[in-house]
C-alpha cells in the first residue's frame, strides 16, 4: 500500500476528497450532456444552413459552389421560399446559442474533478481520450465565445468571423461526434433512459448494472460530500430558468416590432426611430462612410448584362413599373424585423432593360459604399428570378431612409440580411466577364 501512497495525488484539486459538491454525479452529467447533445446538434444543423444561405467567401476548399470542395457539401441554391426562411433557421441558432450557455457552465463544472485527475495520462488511450476532451472543450468554447461576440459586438472580427467559426465548428463537430459515441450509452443509463447492459455469461443483470453504475460514477461522485443545499433536479431546475432568463431576453430581436424591447440582450442599441422607415438599422449611412454626393442627384444606377448598359437617373427609376413585397430583415446575427412593406422594381424587370427579362441570371449588386465587405454580393439566378426580389425604393409607404439604403436597396425573400445590399448603384447581371 506504500508504493500505491507514493504514487497517489499531490494534495490539492487532484484528490478525489478535494471536490465536496453533493450534486456532482453521473446523473447529472448525464442530463446536462444530453441537453447539449440535442441542442448542439441544433446549432450545427442551424449553423451550416447559414453558411449555405449566406455562402460567404471562405476558401477555395469549401466555396466554389458547383465544384465546391469537399467540406462544402452543404452548399445548396439557398431557397427563397418561405420567404421567412432565414428569419426562422438563424434566430433558433443565435437564440438557442444563447440559451445553451448555462448548460454548458453547468455541464463543465459536473465534470470539473476529472480535469484534475491523476496521473494525467495513464495510458495511450486515456491520453487520446483527454486530447480528444481538449478539442471538445476548447472547441466549444471557442465557438461559444466567437458566436457571442459577434452577435454583441457587431462584427468585431472584421470578415475573418466566418473563417474561425466556421472551421471552429468543424474541429468542435469531430470532438464531439467522438465524444458522444464512447459516451451516449453511460449517458443514457445514468440518466435513467435505459437499463444497465444485460449481463454477459454469469453475472445476473443487477450485478451488471452496480458495475455499470460504479463505472460512471468513478471521477464524478465526492468520496466525502458536503451536505446537500439543493437537489440534483433543482440544480438542473436552476439551469433550465437561467437559459430561459435568457431567451427571454434574447428571442425579443427575433420576433422584432414591439418584442425588441424585450431582447435586453441585444446589440446595436441605436434606436431606429419611428414612423416607416423606424425599423432596425445594420448599419448607418454615416457608420460606412456614405457621402451625401455619393446619394445625391449625381447618383446612377448602372445595369449591365449580356453585352449591353444602362444608366439610370433617381427620376428614370422612378419611371419604371413597380412591384410590392412584404418581406423581413434577418440578420445574421440573429435579430430580424418583422415583415416590411417594400415597394421597388424587380430585378427582373430590370434585367429585362438589357434584354434578360425570361430566365434572369445571377446578379453582382454593387453599392456607393468604398470596401467592406457588406458592399456587394452576388444573388443566384433563384433570387434575381424571384418576383418579390426588388431594388426597393420605398419601405412602408415612404422614400427609404438615408440608413435603409436611399436611392435603393436590394430585399429578397428568404435570403440573410446581408444580401440586401444598401445604396446600391450597380447590377451585372449573368457571369461575371
Ligand atoms: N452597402 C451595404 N449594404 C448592407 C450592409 C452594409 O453594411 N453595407 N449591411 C447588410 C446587413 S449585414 C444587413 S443585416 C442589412 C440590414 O438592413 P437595414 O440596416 O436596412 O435593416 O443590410 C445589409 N446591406
Ligand atoms: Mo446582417
Amino acid at each position: 500500500m506504500a508504493s500505491a501512497r507514493q504514487a497517489g495525488p499531490p494534495p490539492g484539486p487532484s484528490r478525489p476528497e478535494f471536490w465536496r459538491s453533493p450534486l456532482r454525479g453521473p446523473w447529472l452529467t448525464a442530463v446536462l450532456g444530453l441537453v447539449l447533445l440535442i441542442g448542439v446538434t441544433v446549432l450545427f444543423l442551424t449553423g451550416l444552413l447559414s453558411y449555405a444561405a449566406y455562402n460567404p467567401d471562405l476558401a477555395v476548399v469549401n466555396d466554389q459552389t458547383p465544384d465546391k470542395g469537399w467540406l462544402g457539401f452543404y452548399l445548396f441554391s439557398w431557397p427563397t421560399s418561405p420567404y421567412w426562411l432565414y428569419r426562422v433557421t438563424q434566430g433558433v441558432h443565435v437564440t438557442l446559442g444563447v440559451a445553451l450557455v448555462p448548460v454548458l457552465l453547468a455541464k463543465l463544472w459536473s465534470v470539473i474533478p476529472k480535469l484534475f485527475a491523476w496521473p494525467a495520462v495513464r495510458s495511450v488511450a486515456h491520453g487520446i481520450e483527454r486530447l480528444s476532451l481538449l478539442l471538445l472543450v476548447g472547441g466549444a468554447g471557442f465557438e461559444f465565445a466567437t458566436g457571442i461576440l459577434n452577435v454583441q459586438l457587431h462584427y468585431v472580427f472584421p470578415g475573418s468571423f466566418y473563417t474561425l467559426h466556421f472551421y471552429g465548428a468543424w474541429v468542435f463537430i469531430g470532438a464531439f461526434v467522438v465524444h458522444v459515441v464512447f459516451r451516449l450509452p453511460r449517458a443514457l443509463r445514468a440518466a435513467g433512459l435505459r437499463p444497465g447492459e444485460p449481463a454477459a455469461g454469469a453475472q445476473d443483470a443487477a450485478g451488471a448494472q452496480d458495475a455499470a453504475g460504479a463505472q460512471d460514477a468513478a471521477g464524478l461522485v465526492p468520496p466525502r460530500p458536503a451536505a446537500p443545499t439543493i437537489s440534483r433536479r433543482g440544480a438542473v431546475g436552476m439551469v433550465g430558468l437561467g437559459s430561459l432568463a435568457l431567451i427571454v431576453v434574447t428571442a425579443g430581436q427575433s420576433v422584432g416590432g414591439w418584442f425588441r424591447q424585450t431582447a435586453l440582450l441585444a446589440p446595436h442599441g441605436q434606436d431606429p426611430g419611428s414612423g416607416p422607415n423606424g425599423f432596425q438599422i445594420n448599419k448607418t449611412a454615416a457608420s460606412v462612410g456614405i457621402r451625401s454626393s455619393d446619394i445625391g442627384p449625381a447618383w446612377r444606377l448602372t445595369v449591365r448584362g449580356a453585352g449591353r448598359q444602362v444608366d439610370l437617373t433617381y427620376g428614370q427609376l422612378l419611371a419604371l413599373p413597380r412591384s410590392e413585397s412584404s418581406l423581413p430583415i434577418a440578420c445574421v446575427e440573429g435579430w430580424s424585423t418583422p415583415d416590411q412593406h417594400w415597394t421597388g422594381v424587380r430585378l427582373t424587370e430590370l434585367a429585362a432593360l438589357v434584354g434578360l427579362g425570361t430566365n434572369t441570371p445571377q446578379v453582382l449588386v454593387e453599392s456607393v459604399q468604398r470596401g467592406g465587405s457588406f458592399s456587394s454580393v452576388v444573388l443566384r439566378d433563384n433570387q434575381a428570378r424571384d418576383a418579390r426580389s426588388l431594388l426597393a425604393l420605398r419601405v412602408n409607404g415612404a422614400v427609404l431612409s438615408h440608413d435603409h439604403g436611399y436611392p435603393a436597396r436590394v430585399i429578397v425573400p428568404g435570403a440573410p440580411g446581408v444580401h440586401n445590399t444598401k445604396w446600391v448603384t450597380r447590377l451585372t447581371f449573368g457571369e461575371p466577364a
